[in-house]
């Protein structure tokens, strides 16, 4: 098998790196590991910023996105009893963020690519990547494939294998936190028009949502916690208490349909790139999700990537490609920054020292007070346009 662009991953890096150059006429293959239905149903990032949006819809993918998504002009930041509206819209000129669940725009992502007969072939393994010759190689449907190109696509997330094949070539930045998260998604009303983060004294929580009659919440808990001790009614408990108002506040309750814990790392490597093979997304970095930025960086890799390899086919300049990790790793660092900052500024640590809780309220008081520091906070949780 040959293509211009062998990418690996099918995942929001690798899917729309896939319709970005579609639409400029360069060839690419797909291939993913998992099934389509696991891939579609895998439940992960719900915030997507203006420039993402901007993206999807120029390269004529966001339909449903525009018809269902839900577009926001602030959020909340809930601690010691009150809550504080950031106005995301009037400290940017304007811009908004958009929820629409990371699962939607990888249905939406993989029907085009169905629709225009692009190649996109599931439940791959044993995958390898040649970096020098450049080829990848797997078996599908029960043959062995080798499949020849001028560059691979790394948009294999964080546990893939193209990361490990360079990674003597690759210096890695990482950090971990005492903490994760326990998610869950429930039949319910939203109880908020916006999103809530809230500091509480008994931990982080979030409230998030899908639809209009689906909510997304998350509670601070152990990296090790165990899922099974937490039945439906103890996690009700834990969220009404952490959103709890001086005023008074009631979460709406219902079923609970999917629960899960995700473990929270800051993770970079660099360079993103080594001969052949670029990293993108996952498979090059990690971010807390208290910033909502993983999917919105995956998507801001392969912008760059596909700008580069335009410019390679279309006059064999090859300066964007070269220069690619090092655009690229401007924004992640920035992201990074700002993901760590919501993370510290919203967690209790599991041992918090007294000076360090005022530190916190400090800073909290300071982004709910300061014009200055809100447009910070703004402008970087919209998503910065330019690096
Ligand atoms: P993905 O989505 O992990 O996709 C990688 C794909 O590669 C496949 N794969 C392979 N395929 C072929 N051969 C192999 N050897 C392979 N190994 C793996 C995998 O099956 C998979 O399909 O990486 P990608 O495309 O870089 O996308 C990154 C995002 O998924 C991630 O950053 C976000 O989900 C992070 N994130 C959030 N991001 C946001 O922008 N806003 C949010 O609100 C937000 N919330 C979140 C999040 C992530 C979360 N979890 C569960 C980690 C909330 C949570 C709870
Ligand atoms: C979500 O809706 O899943 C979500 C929202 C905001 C975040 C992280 C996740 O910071």
């Amino acid at each position: 098998m040959e293509t211009q662009v062998a990418i690996v991953g099918a995942g929001p890096a690798g899917l729309v790196l896939a319709r970005l150059l579609e639409l400029r006429g360069i060839s690419s293959v797909v291939i993913e590991a998992r099934p389509r239905e696991y891939v579609e149903g895998r439940v992960r990032a719900g915030v997507l910023e203006q420039r993402t949006v901007d993206l999807l819809t120029d390269a004529g993918v966001a339909e449903r996105l525009h018809r269902e998504g839900m577009v926001h002009q602030g959020i909340e930041l809930r601690f010691g009893g009150r809550g504080h509206r950031i106005d995301l819209s009037g400290l940017t000129g304007g811009k908004t963020i958009t929820v629409y669940g990371q699962q939607e725009v990888v249905k939406d992502l993989i029907a085009a690519r169905v629709a225009s007969g692009g190649e996109l072939l599931f439940e791959v393994s044993d995958v390898s990547v040649d970096v020098d010759r450049p080829a990848v190689r797997f078996v599908h449907a029960g043959a062995e494939v080798e499949l020849t190109c001028d560059v691979i696509a790394g948009c294999d997330g964080f546990h893939g294998v193209c990361r490990p094949a360079i990674a003597e070539h690759l210096t890695t930045y990482e950090h971990t936190y005492p903490f994760a998260w326990l998610g869950i998604l429930a039949h319910t009303k939203p109880s908020s028009e916006e999103l809530i983060y809230s500091n509480h004294e008994r931990g982080f929580a979030l409230h998030s949502m899908r639809t209009p009659e689906v909510t997304r919440s998350y509670l601070q808990c152990t990296p090790e916690e165990d899922i099974d001790e937490w039945p439906d009614d103890r996690i009700w408990a834990e969220l009404q208490r952490r959103f709890e108002l001086d005023e008074g506040f009631s979460l709406n309750e219902g079923e609970i349909f999917d629960k899960g814990v995700t473990p929270m790392r800051s993770f970079v490597v660099e360079p993103m790139q080594h001969g052949h093979l670029f990293l993108a997304g996952d498979a090059a970095h990690i971010v807390p999700p208290a910033g909502a930025k993983g999917l919105n960086l995956a998507v801001a890799d392969v912008e760059v990537l596909a700008a580069a390899l335009e410019a390679f086919y279309g006059s064999g300049d090859t300066g964007g490609l070269e220069s690619y990790s090092e655009r690229c790793l401007r924004r992640v660092w920035r992201v990074q920054h700002f993901s760590s900052f919501m993370t510290t500024m919203l967690h209790r640590p599991p041992e918090q020292d007294p000076f360090e809780a005022q530190l916190q309220l400090a800073q909290l008081e300071y982004v709910c007070r300061s014009h200055a520091a809100a447009t910070s906070l703004a402008e970087n949780y919209v998503g910065i346009e330019r690096f």
